[in-house]
């Protein structure tokens, strides 16, 4: 240990811990731009300066580990004058027009000048405005860049594609995609962390609600949105709800409200990929197909577009069901649309999603006999969600609980689980066991390929079950840094699995680069767990028991795997 004295308080921390840190750990936060604990600690922003007595030059405390006998000051007139300065030519560099900002009101930057009085900014603006392709699911403003490298960390040390890269020097250093290369041509999975990374607005997602509004208010239109596991575990974050209080329920109010016509949960349609991925896991499984390489999850538009661009040798290997998000959509342009009197181009989808990728998997095209159209038409995040309530004038608390709609109401906890890391895994499996034995495993029964995240942290699971004498190697893996080392793994023969689910985003979908942004915090265990709880609390708990989807496979599908399943719920993945 090391003893040390911070703004008078004697302290004690273990040895190469950083002034930060041990500051953070007695109470006192140190303001910081760039900081993001183990990711980037490289003092680029300059905003965590610190007094150590002896010293004259200030130091920087994310990056200056605590030494015995230091005494140090962490909000000195010294420090302070120094700190607005180093804010201000930050500022003096970056488009400060908050009312027009996506972030305002959630972006450090503000929230900082404002905590040190920055009523002017003492230095000539010089501001780095850059084009970018504005149809593109993610945006980028270089004119709102404060060069803090969390992007580049985050997606170099997470998620290992280095999409970002310092460009230029000196006062000219900026951030840019690597290789000089246009962001549709980068091998970005879309997986939005940078987004949620970033302390200010330089980097979000596309904006879709005003084509969701025009949409509410043609009367020709009629207007079906689907809302999707993991946003229930966040929207009360942005609205003040509790977790408890902020049910799906009174997002469909909030949809209805604001102009929906009919309101589905995606749950459904997670219920409708298990029937055809579990049933697809156990043909591919028995036919000897998967002796090289497992059968893989499809249903994370992020983690397709990894293995498109990073592993196009293993795409074969996804499972060809689309995602519930895809599914949904077609299911609501025939199966719905007819069941309504209506033509699949009468019909205007909108998902709610936690996740940026699904703005592009949305491009995927329905072919009803012949073309028609998309399965989806508009995808809009978390955030956006809660822009459109607000802009609606909606108030929380008056919203009620309401059923989404028949005939695809019901939804169950193996569905509800799909918004967390292992949760496809957990809910596949309970509907193969059924397939492969006639009979219901225990709720329960494969808890084993739950994340180890609910414990360690860590971003893959392995577990080997027995499901009458059939051993089934599983591994769940989120992240895109945890899948590239497990896929170097498999390929390096060091270990074989059946089947895995890969999710982008660490932790999952509840961590999406849709969701409410907290800097600096990571909810996604958090929110994962609210998903466990709601799914032992469902009254069905396998996808193969949900009435709604039995009556869609009687009246329409057929089958799992028919061959209607196989032209509107599986797609080869652009191959
Ligand atoms: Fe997910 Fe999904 S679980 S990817 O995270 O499979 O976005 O929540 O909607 O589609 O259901 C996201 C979340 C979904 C889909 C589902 C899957
Ligand atoms: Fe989107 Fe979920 Fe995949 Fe993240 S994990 S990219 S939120 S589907």
């Amino acid at each position: 240990m090391v003893n040390l004295t911070i703004d008078g308080k004697s302290i004690s921390v273990k040895e190469n811990t950083t002034i930060m840190e041990a500051a953070r750990q007695n109470g006192i936060p140190i303001p910081s731009l760039c900081y993001l604990k183990g990711i980037n600690e490289i003092a680029a922003c300059r905003v965590c300066v610190v007094e150590l007595v002896g010293k004259e030059r200030l130091i920087t405390s994310c990056n200056n580990v605590a030494e015995e006998g230091m005494v140090i000051f962490t909000n000195s007139p010294k420090v302070r004058k120094d700190r607005r300065t180093n804010v201000e030519l930050i500022l003096s560099q970056h488009d400060c027009q908050c009312v027009t900002c996506a972030r305002s009101g959630c972006c450090s930057l503000q929230k900082i000048a404002n905590d040190l009085n920055i009523i002017d900014i003492p230095y000539r603006q010089e501001i780095d405005r850059r084009e970018w392709n504005q149809d593109f699911p993610l945006i980028r403003d270089s004119a709102k860049c404060i060069k803090c490298m969390r992007c580049i960390q985050i997606c170099d040390k997470v998620q290992k594609l280095s999409v970002w890269d310092v460009e230029g020097t000196g006062s000219r250093t900026t951030v840019n995609v690597s290789g000089h290369m246009n962001i549709e041509d980068a091998p970005c999975s879309l997986c939005g962390q940078c987004i949620t990374h970033c302390p200010v607005g330089a980097l979000r997602e596309r904006d879709d609600t005003e084509k969701v509004w025009d949409a509410m208010a043609d009367e020709k239109k009629t207007v079906v949105v689907q809302v999707a596991p993991a946003v229930r575990t966040s929207w009360g974050e942005q609205t003040g709800l509790a977790p408890e209080e902020a049910s799906v329920g009174k997002i469909m109010d909030a949809l209805k409200r604001m102009g929906a016509d009919y309101v589905f949960d995606t749950v459904f349609s997670a219920d409708l990929t298990i029937m055809e991925e579990a049933n697809e896991f156990v043909r591919r499984f028995t036919a000897g197909e998967l002796k090289s390489y497992p059968m893989f999850t499809s249903c994370c538009p992020g983690w397709v577009r990894f293995a498109k661009s990073q592993y196009p040798h293993l795409v074969k290997y996804l499972s060809t069901a689309k995602s519930p998000q895809q599914m949904f959509g077609a299911v609501m342009k025939t199966y719905f649309a007819e069941k309504i009197g209506k033509r699949p181009e009468d019909i205007y989808t909108v998902s709610v999603m936690p996740c940026v990728a699904k703005k592009a998997e949305r491009e995927q095209e329905l072919f009803y006999e012949e073309y028609a159209g998309h399965d989806v038409d508009a995808v809009i995040t978390t955030r956006e969600l809660v822009k459109m309530m607000r802009s609606a004038h909606i108030s929380p608390e008056t919203l009620r609980d309401i059923p989404g709609d028949s005939p695809m109401q019901e939804g169950t906890g193996a569905g509800v689980i799909f918004g967390v890391t292992g949760g496809v895994m957990e809910a596949a499996l309970r509907t193969a066991y059924a397939v492969i034995t006639g009979e219901n495993p225990d709720a329960d029964a494969f808890e084993a390929v739950r994340s180890p995240g609910f414990n360690a942290n860590e971003g893959v699971s392995e577990a080997e079950l027995t499901i009458n004498g059939i051993r089934i190697r599983t591994a769940v893996v989120s992240g895109l840094g945890n899948t590239r080392t497990l896929l170097d793994r498999m390929e390096k023969g060091e270990v074989q699995y059946d089947f895995v689910e890969v999710m982008a985003c660490p932790g999952g979908c509840v961590g999406g680069g849709g969701q409410p942004i907290h800097d600096g915090q990571e909810l996604a265990f958090d929110r994962g767990r609210q998903l466990y709880r709601l799914d032992s609390d469902c009254k069905i708990r396998f996808s193969h028991e949900n009435p709604d989807i039995r009556k869609l496979y009687e009246e329409y599908m057929g089958q799992p795997l028919s061959h209607k399943a196989h032209m509107l719920l599986h797609t080869e993945h652009g191959m």
